[in-house]
């Protein structure tokens, strides 16, 4: 599975509140593969080595969970990933067959 998503930190791999000022949303073109959700900076990145550095950018996603986040309403089709270290982010995607299809490929690869 690939594509754009916008993606907010809310919580760092320790569970603390991801600080003020790392808390915006932010473009990346996302792939899954080998239990790992990349975020690349655009759909050229892998070709061109742009992959940004950083654990939120290469997300583990064994034992992590994706579900809808019905509270979070600023914002439509966003889905909410907590990892198994306490990480927490909400990711927004184009329309909800997007969302769905996401939800499902993290959860159940
Ligand atoms: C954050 C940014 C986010 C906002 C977040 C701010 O500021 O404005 O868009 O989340 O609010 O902290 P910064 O870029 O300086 O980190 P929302 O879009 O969900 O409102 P928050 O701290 O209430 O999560």
């Amino acid at each position: 599975k690939k594509g754009y998503v916008m993606r907010k930190c809310c919580a760092e791999p320790d569970g603390k509140k991801t600080p003020i000022g790392k808390r915006g949303w932010r473009m990346f073109y996302a792939t899954l593969r080998d239990l790992i959700l990349y975020l690349h900076k655009d759909e050229h990145g892998m070709k061109r080595a742009s992959f940004v550095e950083g654990s939120h950018n290469a997300i583990r996603i064994h034992h992590c969970l994706a579900s809808k986040a019905a509270d979070y309403t600023k914002k439509q089709h966003v889905f909410r990933l907590q990892t198994s270290d306490w990480a927490e982010y909400l990711f927004q995607t184009s329309n909800s067959k997007e969302l769905q299809e996401w939800i499902d490929t993290i959860n159940y690869v």
